[in-house]
C-alpha cells in the first residue's frame, strides 16, 4: 500500500514537472545571451480614473510593462527619454551587485537622462522574486512610471510550500501558480502632476499627503464617498486629530497640523490638494481565475506615492509566502498592509463557488479615508445568478467579520539567516524631513567593504506616520523596533536593556521596512546590513513627498574597494 502511494506521489510529481516545463516561455537551457528590454517614455494625456491628465507612459502604456525574468539572467534595459524633462529608472530591490552604475538614481549613480537622450542599464538578476522598476527623478514615480518585475527562482531554490501542505496535488498546483504569478500594483493617483504639487508644497509650506484615487494595476475611479459615509467611517484616531473640524470631501485630514517651524500659507493651495472631489469613472480591474488551477499567486507591489494600502480579497484568505523577493514561512491572513516599496507574494486557494469576489484596497493612515476595488472572477459559464461577495475590510481598511490581519512582525524568513554580531559602525539617524540646515556630510555614511553596519531610525517628532524606509542594493535584516527614545550607544547596549525588542535569531530580510508610527511619543527601528557591493546607494523613505522633502541619506558602501566606473558609463552624457 505504502509503496503504491509513494509511486503515485512520484508519478504526480513527474507530471507536475512535465507540466511546468510546458509553461516555460524561455528556452530551458540557460542562454547567456542578455535579456533585452527597451522602453520609451512619453508625456501624454491618459485617463486612469476616467479623468484625464498628462502622465508618463512607458511604451504607450500605464503602468509600465512587466518584466519576466529567470534568476541568473543578464538584463539589458534601454531607456529612451522622450519626456520634456530629465529622467532615470531605478530597479527597486535589485541588488546591482557589481553594477552600481545601473541603480538609476540621478546625481548619485548616474547623470540624469536628458530629454531626447537614452541610457542602457545592465544588471544581473542574481536573486529571485517580486520587484519593480520606477522613476527615481524628482516626483516622477507619481506621474506613472512604474512597472512590475518578476524573477522566477532557480529550480534549486527550495520553496516553502511544504509548510502549507504535504498533499502532492496541492503542492503541484502551488508550484504552477507560482510559475504563473501575476502582479497587482497598488498605487495612488492625483489630478495634478508631481511638479505642480512640488511647487504648491514649496509655496504653501504644506505637505501634499492626500491623493484623488487609489489604483489597482493602474485602474480606478474617483469615488466621492459623501459626508455620511465619511462620518460613519471616521475613527476615534481621526477625531482626536480633527477636533472640531471634519474630513474634507476627498476624505482628507484638513491642514490643521502644520509641520515644521517655517511659514505656512494656505492662499495658494491648488484645487484637489485637500478637497474638491470630482467624481469620475475609470476602468475596473478584473482578474480572471480558474477553479481547476486550485491556486492563484499574486505579487502585491506597493507602488503608491503616499497611500499605505490595506489589501484583501473577499472570502479568500491568502498565504503570504514571500516578502521583498525572499521566501518566508507561509502565513495565512485575510488582509495585509502593503507599504510603499514593499512586495508581498501571496497564494490564494480557489475553492469558493464560482463568482465575482471583490478585491478591496484602502488607505490605512489617518491622513485620508480613500479606497478602491477590483474583482477576482472565476471563469465559469454557470456562475449566475450571483450574490455580492462578503466584504472583508471597510473603507478605512479595518477588518470585518472573522478575520486575521497579517502580523508583519511575526514573519519568519525561509530559510532563516543569522546576521553577524561583529558590527563595525552604528549610525543613529533622525529622519531628515524638512531639515535644510543639515550639511551634506550628515547626509552621507561611508562604509568599508565586508563590514556589518547598524542603522537606527528614530522617529522623534510627535505625530509621525510610519515611514517605509527602502535601501538600495542588497537587502538588510530588521533586527529591532520599539517605543521610546533611542538612548543607546549600540544595538548590543540596547539588547542588554530591552532584549524583548530585538530579533537576532530569525530577523526578517527585506529591502523596505517601516518604522513604528510615532503618534504620541518617539519610536525607533534598527536594521543591520553587510556591506558587499561597493557603490553609492540611497537609503530613503518611500513616501514620495517625504523623499522630495529630504528624508534620505547616501550610503557610500565599500569606499575602500570603490569600483572603476566603466568608460561607457563615465562618458554617457545621457543626451
Ligand atoms: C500668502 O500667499 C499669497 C499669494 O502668494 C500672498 O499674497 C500673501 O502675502 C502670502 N501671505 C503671507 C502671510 O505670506
Ligand atoms: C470604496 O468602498 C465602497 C464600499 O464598499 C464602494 O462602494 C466603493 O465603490 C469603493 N470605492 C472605489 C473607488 O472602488
Ligand atoms: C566586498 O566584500 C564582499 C563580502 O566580503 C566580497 O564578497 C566582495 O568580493 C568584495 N568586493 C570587492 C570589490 O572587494
Ligand atoms: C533610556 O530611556 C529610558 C526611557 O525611555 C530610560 O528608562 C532608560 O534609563 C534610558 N537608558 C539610558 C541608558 O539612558
Ligand atoms: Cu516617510
Amino acid at each position: 500500500m505504502a509503496s503504491i502511494q509513494s509511486f503515485l506521489a512520484l508519478l504526480l510529481m513527474l507530471l507536475c514537472v512535465a507540466a511546468n516545463t510546458q509553461d516555460v516561455d524561455q528556452p530551458a537551457a540557460q542562454s547567456k545571451q542578455p535579456v533585452r528590454f527597451e522602453i520609451t517614455l512619453t508625456w501624454e494625456e491618459w485617463s486612469a480614473t476616467g479623468a484625464t491628465r498628462k502622465m508618463i507612459l512607458t511604451n504607450g502604456q500605464f503602468p509600465a510593462p512587466a518584466l519576466q525574468l529567470r534568476q541568473g539572467d543578464n538584463v539589458e534595459f534601454l531607456v529612451i527619454n522622450k519626456l520634456p524633462v530629465a529622467s532615470a529608472v531605478h530597479f527597486h530591490g535589485i541588488s546591482q551587485t557589481g553594477t552600481p552604475w545601473s541603480d538609476g538614481v540621478p546625481g548619485l549613480s548616474q547623470k540624469p537622462i536628458a530629454p531626447g537622450g537614452q541610457f542602457l542599464y545592465k544588471w544581473r538578476a542574481t536573486e529571485y522574486g517580486s520587484y519593480f522598476y520606477h522613476a527615481h527623478s524628482r516626483g516622477q514615480i507619481e506621474d506613472g512610471l512604474y512597472g512590475a518585475i518578476h524573477i522566477r527562482p532557480d529550480d534549486t531554490v527550495e520553496r516553502p510550500f511544504k509548510l502549507i501542505t504535504d498533499d502532492e496535488d496541492d503542492l503541484c498546483a502551488m508550484r504552477k501558480a507560482e510559475d504563473k504569478t501575476r502582479p497587482i500594483m497598488l498605487s495612488d493617483w492625483r489630478q495634478v502632476a508631481s511638479e505642480e504639487m512640488w511647487r504648491a508644497q514649496k509655496k504653501t509650506g504644506f505637505e501634499a499627503y492626500c491623493v484623488n484615487a487609489l489604483l489597482i494595476n493602474g485602474k480606478g475611479s474617483v469615488h466621492c464617498l459623501g459626508e455620511k459615509a465619511l462620518d460613519e467611517a471616521t475613527t476615534p484616531e481621526h477625531r482626536m486629530l480633527l477636533g472640531k473640524q471634519s474630513l474634507s470631501d476627498i476624505g482628507c485630514m484638513p491642514p490643521a497640523l502644520a509641520q515644521g517651524d517655517y511659514p505656512h500659507n494656505l492662499t495658494d493651495v491648488p484645487p484637489s490638494f485637500w478637497s474638491g472631489c470630482v467624481p469620475s469613472q475609470g476602468t475596473h480591474e478584473k482578474l480572471l481565475v480558474h477553479s481547476s488551477d486550485k491556486y492563484v499567486s499574486y505579487d502585491l507591489i506597493g507602488a503608491a506615492g503616499v497611500a499605505m494600502t490595506v489589501f484583501s480579497i473577499d472570502e479568500h484568505p491568502m498565504w503570504i509566502y514571500a516578502v521583498d523577493g525572499r521566501y518566508v514561512e507561509p502565513a495565512k491572513a485575510d488582509s495585509l498592509v502593503v507599504s510603499n516599496g514593499n512586495r508581498y507574494s501571496v497564494l490564494v486557494a480557489l475553492d469558493k463557488p464560482a463568482g465575482d469576489y471583490t478585491i478591496r484596497v484602502a488607505n490605512q493612515g489617518v491622513n485620508q479615508i480613500i479606497n478602491s476595488t477590483a474583482v477576482m472572477s472565476y471563469t465559469c459559464l454557470l456562475k449566475n445568478p450571483w450574490r455580492a461577495s462578503i466584504p472583508s475590510i471597510d473603507i478605512t481598511g479595518a477588518p470585518l467579520g472573522k478575520h486575521t490581519v497579517l502580523n508583519d512582525n511575526k514573519l519568519v524568513p525561509f530559510p532563516v539567516e543569522v546576521p553577524s554580531q561583529d558590527v563595525a559602525q552604528t549610525h543613529h539617524d533622525t529622519p531628515l524631513l524638512f531639515h535644510p540646515e543639515i550639511s551634506p556630510q550628515d547626509l552621507t555614511i561611508s562604509t568599508q567593504n565586508g563590514t556589518w553596519v547598524d542603522l537606527i531610525f528614530a522617529a522623534v517628532q510627535p505625530l509621525q506616520p510610519p515611514h517605509p524606509f527602502h535601501k538600495h542594493s542588497n537587502k538588510f535584516f530588521v533586527i529591532g523596533a520599539g517605543d521610546g527614545e533611542w538612548n543607546y550607544t549600540s544595538v548590543a547596549d540596547a539588547v542588554r536593556h530591552r532584549p524583548g525588542d530585538f530579533n537576532l535569531q530569525a530577523p526578517q530580510i527585506r529591502d523596505t521596512a517601516t518604522t513604528p508610527p510615532a503618534a504620541t511619543g518617539p519610536t525607533w527601528m534598527a536594521i543591520r546590513y553587510h556591506v558587499v557591493n561597493p557603490g553609492a546607494f540611497l537609503l530613503h523613505c518611500h513616501i514620495q513627498v517625504h523623499l522630495t522633502g529630504g528624508m534620505g541619506v547616501v550610503l557610500l558602501d565599500g569606499v575602500d574597494e570603490w569600483p572603476e566606473i566603466p568608460k561607457a558609463y563615465r562618458e554617457v552624457e545621457a543626451s
